[in-house]
């Protein structure tokens, strides 16, 4: 069943009618362009086939409720609020998400009360971006209840405003604007200054390829200090250079701005410019169908956010290096980092081989079971029903 349908049932189960439209978003996976958001740069994204769906009805009262569903059907409703008292810190847990989303709209203008049922199977602290699904999810529902047409972009910017003020993660704009604008069979190359996006076709099986998806279960957030941290020191570097941010850094000027800067800011100011560089060869090579050949570049990525961005840990690295050791052409831990997940570029025939490799890897370190899947970029969010 899907999730949209999933919703739906939930949504009459506890509300006792049905609901006036079911709206669904995907997880995403990052092919390359890590930490690359935030300091205007590229990033390169499909989304994933698991999804997050709200099924949704307006209420009259300026109440917002929300339930969301479990395992075995078993649903779990937060206090109800009324959209007028929404203040960033007030709520905490998974409900801090819908509600920013109407804290957010509401001061745009754009939302009433609503009665939201929520069903997914997005990976939860998987890095796969199941908090953005359901932030996009509840956006589309709630601007579509209210019948307000607003940009994908403007979305994806209140979105983040609803990320950083209402739920204190001070994430990019890579996963809000996957969720919304990736189509199936492509890749997103999106230039986060300009918010030019263009839609490159990936299908890996063409090429006898799959990403492979390592979920680490080793869980990441965004709410506590390592990315904040990372991010503060970005912006710190681009006022010491007296730059709007370090995507205005020219791969052949890095040399000459890491001198100019404090030790401690140097590593992080050289993996953002070479992973701009990473994104913009590998959507060379993709599109003259040199799949096999991303490959070291994907490598190359992981080796900068482990060494250089410090965002990596034990579960990634080691299912990057067994991969690796397994044949994969490519490997690299993706999104935030601390935990979450890792894709590898393997060919269909040694598949079987890599992911045994990386269990045992997990396995001889005691590490918990890593689950994986093959990553087929997806559709992005849009109205189910
Ligand atoms: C997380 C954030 F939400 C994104 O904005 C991005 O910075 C990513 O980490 C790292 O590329 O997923």
């Amino acid at each position: 069943m899907s999730q949209a349908a999933r919703a739906a049932e939930a949504f009459e189960r506890l509300h006792g009618r049905s609901p006036a439209g079911v709206w669904s978003a995907p997880g995403r996976v990052n092919l390359i362009g890590e930490h690359t958001d935030y300091n205007d740069g590229f990033v390169l994204p499909f989304a994933i086939p698991y999804r997050t769906a709200v099924a949704a009805s307006a209420r009259d009262d300026d109440t917002i409720t929300v339930s969301t569903l479990h395992d075995r059907g078993r649903a779990e409703t937060a206090d109800p609020a009324r959209i007028s008292d929404l203040v960033p810190g007030a709520i905490s847990g998974w409900p801090a998400y819908p509600s920013g989303v109407a804290w957010v709209l509401r001061e745009q203008g754009s939302t009433g009360g609503a009665d939201l049922v929520i069903a997914g199977d997005v990976p939860a602290g998987a890095g796969l971006s199941s908090s953005h699904s359901l932030e996009c999810a509840t956006a589309l529902a709630l601007l579509g209840l209210a019948g307000s047409r607003q940009s994908n972009s403007d979305i994806a910017k209140w979105i983040q405003q609803a990320e950083n003020d209402f739920v204190g993660a001070p994430t990019g704009l890579l996963d809000q604007t996957a969720s919304l604008n990736c189509t199936e069979a492509h890749v997103l190359f999106l230039d986060v200054r300009s918010g030019e996006a263009e839609q490159v076709p990936f299908d890996a099986s063409r090429h006898g390829l799959e990403v492979l998806v390592i979920d680490t279960r080793a869980s990441h957030s965004h709410t506590e200090s390592g990315y904040g941290a990372r991010r503060r020191g970005c912006e710190e570097a681009a006022k010491i250079l007296g730059i709007p941010a370090l995507r205005d850094i020219a791969l052949d000027e890095l040399d000459a701005a890491l001198a100019k800067l404090p030790e401690e800011l140097r590593p992080l100011v050289k993996h953002v410019v070479t992973e701009n560089e990473r994104v913009l060869q590998t959507v060379a090579l993709l599109k003259q169908d040199k799949y096999g050949e991303i490959g070291p570049l994907l490598s190359a990525s992981h080796a900068s956010l482990r060494d250089d961005y410090r965002v990596s840990c034990d579960e990634l690295d080691v299912a990057a290096e067994a991969a690796e050791a397994a044949g994969a052409l490519g490997a690299r831990m993706i999104g935030g980092g601390f935990g979450g997940s890792a894709i590898a570029l393997v060919r269909g025939d040694a598949r079987a081989e890599v992911e045994a490799a990386v269990t045992a890897a997990f396995a001889e370190r005691s590490f918990t079971a890593p689950r994986m899947f093959t990553g087929v970029p997806s559709a992005g969010a849009g109205q189910d029903r």
